[in-house]
């Protein structure tokens, strides 16, 4: 069993950094605490591009090199608009005890004696102690010019369901070598649910359950939907699990439910984890029947520090 951190959309900004630290940091601590093997950070580190004076970079950089001091790291490009090209491939020149890597690209990458590898299943003296396939971020201008713009986003579906399947035997011939396998992704999965509740039906999105437990990895590690979730599928004799952290913090009002980074233990047949909640920014709703008193709106001010806070005030007709 190996013990790994999986943490997501961490969304480093000048106006999330307080939220983002305090939650990403308490999963940094937790990861060394639980003493893991690996840490694996599925895409959106950032909210936007980042000057290299910001504040908010030093801050992720730090807890990139706390937790790369303790174990091997692997980030994964999530979306552009969130993270530049390039931006996180300057994060993997911290110079900290473990190795980093930052995968842009399709392929897999193996862990081996703490060190990164391009993985090759034709060179077989290399012992595994994981493989990830890893499935960035993808471009859907470039398959725009491929496809059609109109089509691009159906087709966008089609054509990772048919490159995750590739990716099953190779998985296969891992598990019987008794490998752990893991898959690590950025994009929607259809009938997920967003942060507010709101299910993703449509025929524009990345994933489909089938074809991400189609790559036949023990665990599928995604980013990008905000909401923690999992599936699972038992079947010969193994379990497959697919789980969504949700973002580490929360950055907006109206974002449902607590916020996790997960502790998973993965093998070479199955896969599962324990959420670890981040302490995340409270939300309140505070409803009046009418005008309420200044003092009534003092004591509750007091209470809602630090919280993102609706308030309304209802009023009958006479
Ligand atoms: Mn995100």
């Amino acid at each position: 069993m190996l013990k790994i951190l999986h943490a997501s959309d961490l969304h480093y900004s000048p106006g999330n950094l307080v939220e983002a630290d305090k939650c990403f940091g308490h999963a940094v601590e937790q990861a060394i605490a639980n003493n893991v093997g690996l840490a694996m950070l599925t895409g959106d580190l950032t909210d936007h591009a980042l000057d290299g004076h910001s504040p908010a970079l030093l801050a992720l950089a730090k807890r990139i090199k706390q937790l790369a001091d303790h174990c091997p790291v692997f980030m994964l490009q999530g979306t552009f608009s969130h993270e530049p090209v390039g931006l996180l491939k300057m994060l993997e020149m911290i110079g900290a005890r473990h190795p980093i890597i930052v995968s842009d690209k399709i392929g897999m990458i193996g862990l081996s004696e703490g060190k990164w590898i391009e993985y090759d299943p034709t060179y077989s003296d290399v012992k595994y102690d994981l493989v990830i396939t890893s499935v960035p971020t993808v471009n859907k201008a470039e398959l725009a010019l491929v496809v059609g713009a109109d089509n691009a986003s159906v087709e966008m579906g089609n054509h990772l369901a048919a490159l995750l399947g590739l990716f099953g035997p190779a998985n296969a011939a891992l598990r019987r070598q008794g490998v752990p396998t893991v898959l690590a992704s950025h994009g929607t999965v259809d009938g997920s649910l967003n942060e507010s509740g709101v299910p993703m039906a449509g025929l524009d999105h990345e994933f489909s359950l089938g074809a991400l437990f189609s790559a036949n990895t023990s665990a599928t590690m995604l980013g990008h939907i905000h909401m923690h979730q999992q599936w699972t599928r038992e079947h010969e004799g193994r379990v497959q699990r697919i789980a969504y952290p949700g973002s580490v913090g929360r950055y907006h009002y109206g974002e449902l439910g607590e916020k996790y980074c997960l502790i998973w233990e993965v093998s070479a047949d199955t896969a599962d984890f324990t959420p670890v909640q981040t302490p995340s920014k409270r939300m309140i709703e505070i409803a009046f029947e009418g005008v309420p008193s200044l003092d009534e709106l003092a004591t509750i001010a007091e209470q809602c520090r630090g919280a993102f806070v609706r308030v309304a005030a209802h009023y009958t007709r006479r």
